[in-house]
């Protein structure tokens, strides 16, 4: 007798057609030979999966090359499948669930041929959290197996916890043949399924990150009173040795990988980082909002790491334990065998080979490593992994703060009036799109609390839930907006960012502990600038002033371009979302 998993894995491979199947424990060994056969057998547009890169400077770790039509998410490609379109909501793609199984039954039949199928069983959240999930993705391809047992808690375990029983979230993957005319990442989250096939990418490929612990999770947040959101999970901590614990959501590539792993330029901080992508937020039996990373990775945007940037990352890819660290579409210094890419050194390297593989020089004025490149590598590895990461139960959060990359309109830091005003400005968030996602990069899009690729389902029902956890929580965290990137008339950033952004923390942690006041707009509440540390901190006076401007003609545009956003949302929107823009508009 098999069990439902047995019958399920059995039933992809009867469709899928591979040669073997090999059920993945999640071992050392297991990643050392999927590495191996990753750099002799298998390959991808004629490269090896895998190669070897200098294993002195940069222990246990591999670069990686993408297909090069296959370098970013790509969102156009993604659906959600309910039977009918409006639970989909305008944020998303949508199709109906026995339309989107014919396509890709007919795109899936036999496309495993020739390679091994590999099981993977895997936890999202630390096993004895109730929160955590079983889950199993078939893949047909070693990146993606070990990427997963870095980024997740993959063991055989898991497939003696899910039994016999039929509750465990289902991940059919695979490669295809790259042809973008043949690649959907399809979510059917009625049934704890996500389908993809034709891309080998990040968030395309890894179903257990954005396709199942935000689009899925999501939608099972919604219905059992929880939140799955794009957020980091941090602990502050201060010159008295106090913990202030906070999630932070920013768009894809605006910032959330560098805040959580910041190396504080004020002396007594410390970031001590619990999550930099994905947390699953409950409501404790204290009443208080309470978070956990569901992964245990890091997935992060190479371009513009180094050791000034962002110390800890740069120690955390060096650490080499027994966790692979790879490298993918990152350029390579030929001559040291090492990864590179913009912003790693001031000057590149002699030699390069860009991330295509072709030999590149400064005066081809093209990009060596692609700009959406990324480092896979495991949380253990971080210097400043808080002693928290592995408690089921998280961390209590004290504010959340939403940021968004904008180069004008919005100040550097604000606080909402409260929950609910919050909410509503969430909603509203704006910001400019960025490599992580396949579309022109630098468009101003609305892109609600940085879930609008994410959320896997309606976003006016979303809105709503966010309301009702606020009425639900006993004293609802504060809720503050950020923005790093503000540029000057010379179109240089204003704000220094990275290790100084904690005098932006500072403050909020201020504010948070009611020490000290603020200064009333009609958006929020800024600082007093007397109240922002900027000691020690080489920025002007008129510059200062200039990140907190708030021009009122540039925020009733923002109003008017947010009403329309909203207004697609129709009748399903909730009325207090409309009752903020309104308050808005009377206070500007
Ligand atoms: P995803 O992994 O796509 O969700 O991205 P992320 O939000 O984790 O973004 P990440 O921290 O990787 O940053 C993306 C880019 O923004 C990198 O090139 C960083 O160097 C840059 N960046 C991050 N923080 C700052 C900052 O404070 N100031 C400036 N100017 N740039 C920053
Ligand atoms: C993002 O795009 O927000 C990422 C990378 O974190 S991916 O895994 O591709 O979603
Ligand atoms: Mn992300």
């Amino acid at each position: 007798m098999s069990t439902s998993l047995e019958k399920w894995v059995i039933k992809q491979a009867e469709l899928t057609k591979p040669d073997r199947i090999h059920w993945c424990d999640g071992s050392d060994e297991e990643a050392r030979k999927l590495i191996n056969i990753g750099i002799s057998e298998e390959k991808i547009n004629n490269y090896p999966i895998f190669t070897e890169l200098n294993q002195e400077l940069w222990p246990n770790a591999y670069h990686h090359r993408s297909h090069p039509t296959d370098v970013s998410r790509t969102e156009h490609l993604t659906y959600v499948c309910y039977p009918d379109k409006d639970t989909a909501g305008p944020n998303n793609n949508w199709m109906d669930p026995n339309e989107a199984k014919a396509k890709l039954t007919k795109l899936s039949d036999g496309c495993m041929r020739g390679k091994t199928m590999y099981v993977l069983p895997y936890m999202m959240g630390h096993p004895d959290s109730p929160y955590s999930k079983a889950c199993i993705q078939i893949t047909d391809v070693t990146y993606v197996a070990v990427s997963m047992r870095i980024m997740t808690r993959m063991s055989k375990a898991v497939v003696n916890k899910i039994g016999d029983s039929n509750d465990f979230v289902k991940g059919l993957h695979s490669v295809g043949d790259f042809d973008t005319n043949k690649r959907f990442i399809m979510h059917f989250p009625q049934e704890n399924f996500v389908w993809s096939i034709g891309s080998g990418y990040g968030g395309n490929a890894l179903l257990g990150k954005k396709c199942f612990s935000l689009r899925i999770a999501s939608f099972q947040g919604k219905n059992e009173g929880w939140l799955a959101e794009h957020m980091i999970i941090i602990g502050i901590e201060d010159p008295t040795g106090e913990i202030t614990y906070v999630a932070a959501a920013l768009p894809s590539a605006c910032g959330k990988t560098n805040l959580a792993l910041m190396q504080p330029s004020l002396p007594g901080y410390k970031i001590w980082v619990l999550g930099d992508d994905i947390a699953w937020l409950n409501i404790g039996e204290d009443g208080r909002l309470w978070a956990m990373n569901p992964e245990t990775g890091f997935f992060g945007v190479a371009p513009g790491t180094s050791i000034k940037t962002n110390p800890n990352m740069i120690k955390t890819l060096k650490a080499g334990t027994f966790f692979p660290t790879l490298f993918t579409n990152t350029a390579i210094d030929t001559d040291k065998n090492e990864p590179w890419w913009e912003g790693l050194s001031s000057e590149p390297p002699k030699n390069v080979m860009d991330w295509q593989g072709n030999k590149w020089n400064p005066s081809l004025k093209t990009n060596a490593a692609h700009p959406n490149s990324r480092f896979t590598v495991s949380i253990s590895q971080s210097p400043t992994i808080s002693k928290e990461f592995n408690n089921p139960k998280g961390v209590p959060i004290s504010a959340i703060i939403f940021g968004s990359k904008r180069s004008n309109t919005v100040p550097l830091v604000y606080e909402s009036l409260n929950w609910q005003h919050g909410v509503f400005a969430g909603a509203s968030m704006g910001s400019e799109t960025t490599a992580a996602a396949t579309h022109q990069v630098g468009l101003l899009r609305r892109d609600p609390m940085a879930m609008l690729p994410f959320c896997g389902y309606n976003m006016a029902d979303y809105f709503k839930h966010w309301l009702n956890i606020g009425k639900n929580l006993k004293k609802p965290p504060k809720i503050f907006f950020v923005n790093w990137f503000r540029l000057d008339e010379y179109g240089k950033f204003i704000w220094p960012g990275f290790g100084e952004n904690i005098r932006v923390l500072k403050w909020i942690i201020g504010r948070i502990n009611n020490n000290i006041s603020a200064k009333n707009t009609p958006i929020g509440l800024i600082p007093n600038l007397d109240d922002l540390d900027t000691n020690g901190l080489n920025i002007d006076k008129k510059n200062l002033e200039k990140l907190f401007d708030i021009d009122v003609q540039k925020w009733q545009e923002e109003a008017e371009n947010t009403k329309s956003f909203l207004e697609q949302f129709g009748d399903r929107m909730p009325k207090e979302i409309f009752d903020e823009l309104a308050a808005l508009k009377n206070r500007l």
